[in-house]
């Protein structure tokens, strides 16, 4: 209890998020009890070394708990309709979420970013050409920092990245800009259908000073006041008031509206839906002032992150590219339809792992339309093989490994052709997470190259 109140605070969930307000509520001066369902959560011995006289309940529910709460500080891996939660907030515990006490405890601008598709890579973007123009600008959030522990450190811009799950417990974001990239269905076991999903999502706008809205997918429109402050872009046409990409034989030219600003060569990010990425980077910051020539030339300097559509090598004239994070089906046919016109031969693509209840349809009609080879593996490895059978691709194997899969696509691939890790699934089944996956290809394809790749 604090000193001479009686608030009764509950944190629910010991991962990265329940640490981060542990150690905020330490600092504070507040006192806390921590449940998490889980048998050993990954912050156990860190909380009981931060707070050795706090209460912690691990391996279940405990109901006596969540009734004596006020306050409850919950996780995004929770979910608030999980009945234990659901019954607390219904007797009137007030929730709390980590993401309004940052925007209550900080001076900071913030612009926010959520989507299905695209989320790391803009909020990195938009970090570097921040900090490329001279702010001090910090990412936070669903990308891995808990935004409490940018408080930590001083910093006048907060590019945020938010997950539905986080935007569901978020109250009063108030966003100096908020946009929504793309949606499309992911989360599937999390939620009862696509509209709720997008109304998640949608919450990123609750309170915002100004839009960001991709012109040409109207389910990232906000219903907001046509007085609000927005940019728009398109990559389907250059017009008056939109931000623009055209692809032309000596690079990417950007425009504003009609008039031509900047040209690329030899832009880091590739294909179609990171164009896409960095009109909406770009666009944050016309709105926060910055100038588009300075942005322009950052953008040239950004190297990409790993595993996303990341080359890893050619060998005898194949490109291997590493795509770990394309981690659901909206993911991997931007990735496909993105890289197709840049890959002269013909693509391979690996896919497989936990599906999270996809419906695969979609991918199996991209790779046909696409002439894609595929080769499927892992726990819905299955499901994917005969989605893409399904519609009419004789271009299918399965084995059960992603190493099993490689092996397999370096037999059938010639020079000129792509083989793409892009694997429309969560990695859980096989691996610790997205990135163990994006390793062990990257060093199966490498150890080819120095010859210790044995069969593969
Ligand atoms: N869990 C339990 N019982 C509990 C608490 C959690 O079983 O009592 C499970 C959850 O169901 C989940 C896992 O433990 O499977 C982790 O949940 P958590 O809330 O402890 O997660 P954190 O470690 O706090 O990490 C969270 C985000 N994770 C999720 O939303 C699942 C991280 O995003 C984020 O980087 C971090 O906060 C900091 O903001 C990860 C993620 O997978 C990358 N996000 C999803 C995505 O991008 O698709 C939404
Ligand atoms: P997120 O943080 O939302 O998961 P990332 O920037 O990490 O997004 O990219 C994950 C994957 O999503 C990429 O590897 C790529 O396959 C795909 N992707 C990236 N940008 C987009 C986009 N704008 N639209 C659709 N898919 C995208």
């Amino acid at each position: 209890k604090v000193i001479g109140t009686d608030t009764e605070r509950l944190i629910l969930g010991l991962g990265k998020t329940g640490f981060s307000m542990a150690s905020w509520l330490a600092r504070q001066g507040r006192s806390f009890r921590v449940l998490d369902t889980r048998d050993d959560p990954p912050y156990l011995a860190a909380v009981r070394e931060l707070c050795p006289q706090s209460h912690i309940h691990t391996g279940g529910w405990r109901q006596d708990w969540l009734d004596a709460a006020d306050e409850l500080y919950v996780s995004p891996g929770l979910a608030l309709s999980q009945e234990p939660i659901r019954q607390a907030l219904a007797k009137g515990a007030m929730l709390v979420s980590d993401i309004d006490l940052y925007r209550q405890h900080s001076q900071a601008s913030v612009i926010a970013v959520t989507g299905s598709n695209g989320k790391s890579t803009v909020v990195r973007l938009l970090e570097h050409i921040a900090q490329t123009l001279g702010l001090q600008a910090l990412a936070g959030g669903n990308i891995g920092r808990p935004v409490l522990d940018l408080l930590e450190e001083p910093h006048e811009l907060a590019v945020l990245e938010l997950s539905s799950f986080q935007l569901e417990m978020t109250h009063a974001l108030n966003a100096d800009v908020a946009m929504v990239l793309n949606i499309s269905p992911d989360h599937m076991d999390r939620y009862p259908d696509m509209t709720a999903y997008r109304a998640a999502k949608h919450r990123i706008f609750t309170g915002c000073q100004a839009i960001v809205v991709h012109a040409e997918d109207p389910l990232t429109a906000p219903l907001v006041s046509e007085q609000m402050p927005r940019q728009a872009y398109s990559l389907k046409q250059a017009d008056i008031g939109l931000l623009s990409l055209q692809t032309e034989p000596g690079g990417v030219r950007l425009y504003r509206g009609l008039e031509p600003v900047y040209l690329w060569s030899g832009l880091a990010l590739k294909g179609r839906h990171n164009q896409l990425n960095i009109l909406a980077a770009l666009s944050a910051g016309m709105l926060q002032g910055w100038s588009l020539t300075a942005m322009a030339e950052a953008v040239g300097s950004y190297r990409g992150l790993p595993h996303r559509c990341e080359w890893v090598a050619d060998q005898a004239g194949v490109t291997f590219i590493n795509d770990s994070k394309g981690t659901n089906v909206g993911a991997t046919l931007a990735a496909l339809d993105g890289l197709a016109p840049e890959c002269a031969g013909r693509m391979h693509l690996l896919a497989g792992g936990d599906g999270k209840a996809a419906d695969f349809r979609a991918l199996g009609e991209t790779c046909q339309r696409l002439g894609v080879s595929v080769y499927s593996y892992g726990r819905d490895g299955e499901q994917i093989a005969q989605a893409c059978r399904q519609a009419g691709s004789e271009w299918v194997w399965t084995e059960d490994t992603l190493l099993a899969a490689l092996a397999q696509a370096r037999i059938r691939s010639a020079p000129g052709d792509w083989v793409i890790l892009s694997p429309a699934c969560a990695s859980f089944d096989q691996f610790a997470d997205f990135e163990a996956r994006g390793e062990a290809f990257r060093q199966a394809v490498l150890d080819r190259a120095t010859g210790m790749g044995g069969a593969l």
